[in-house]
């Protein structure tokens, strides 16, 4: 598993300086979910897919750009669902943007998820191992990456990051958001899951929400790479993650391409989601 995290710091050193020198311009492709594929998406995914092939215990990866899965090693130990640069249109506002990578064993499932990583490309370049119930947050600084402090999640907090699009949010949606304004909470949300994430870990607790909403009643948050990455990086914080009604844990993959709704935070914050849902049908 080491060689793993010590490859994800060898590929952000160089997606790092791609997205400082590199061209923001769209490509001609869509991926397999129809996002138009930035020039930094491929080339973040072509870095990744580079430093993975070198690595014997991985036995399949699959990238968000990607349609399908890649088989790298028979006898590997080790599957990889990752998004190289997810929200990469930030960066032409110069907002952060950040890789998800989710590492599972036998399956791409969410019972089978072992370990996550993230890596927040911002003022800093941050990356967060979610590893054996610890949290561990390092900064690369002098071209190295240096272990910073573990990270747990308070039992409350008062962030708010509240995704998607308000006018095709359910009215059990808009009553929980609300309510939690009501009580005093910050909105916090730059349209950046790794940085919006990332916020709520480092400031000790919130609720970060992308719900099933009108126009997609299944979310639009990917299982494999992002949801189920940072669901168990919460969960290991101390916090939890949910789909409204139950943990993400129990979500069914049926695609790899799969998207569910989804509610990441400190557990107050996701008790409350659970009894304004279950309170509202
Ligand atoms: P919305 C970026 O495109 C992304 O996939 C996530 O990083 C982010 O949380 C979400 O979409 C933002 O979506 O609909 O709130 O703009």
């Amino acid at each position: 598993m080491e060689e793993i995290f010590e490859a994800i710091k060898i590929a952000s050193k160089e997606i790092k300086e791609v997205i400082l020198l590199g061209d923001t311009a769209k490509s001609e492709n869509e991926n397999s979910t129809g996002d138009t594929q930035l020039k930094l998406d491929i080339a973040s995914d072509i870095i990744i897919e580079k430093v993975f092939k070198r690595i014997p215990s991985i036995k399949e990866i699959v990238s968000e750009e990607q349609e399908s899965i890649v088989s790298l090693n028979e006898d590997g130990e080790y599957l990889i669902a990752y998004d190289p640069l997810d929200g990469s249109s930030l960066v032409d506002v110069n907002l952060s943007v950040g890789s998800i990578y989710g590492i599972y064993k036998d399956n791409f499932s969410a019972k089978n998820i072992v370990a996550s990583v993230y890596v927040v490309f911002g003022p800093r370049v941050e990356m967060v191992i979610a590893y054996e119930n610890k949290v561990q947050l390092f900064r690369l600084s002098n071209d190295e990456f240096k272990y910073v402090k573990d990270i747990k999640l308070n039992d409350a907090g008062n962030l708010n990051a509240t995704g998607s699009t308000q006018m095709n949010w359910t009215q059990t949606h808009k009553t929980l958001v609300n309510e939690m304004f009501k009580d005093g909470y910050y909105l916090r949300y730059s349209g950046g899951m790794v940085p919006d994430l990332h916020q709520i870990l480092l400031k000790g607790g919130g609720l970060f929400s992308y719900p099933g909403t009108a126009d997609k009643p299944k979310g639009k948050l990917r299982q494999l790479f992002e949801v189920f990455p940072f669901a168990f990086t919460y969960k290991c914080a101390g916090g939890d993650a949910i789909d409204g009604s139950k943990s993400i844990f129990e979500v069914e993959t049926t695609h790899i391409h799969d998207t569910t709704p989804c509610f990441f935070g400190s557990l107050s914050e996701i008790n409350r989601v659970l009894k304004v849902y279950s309170n509202n049908g």
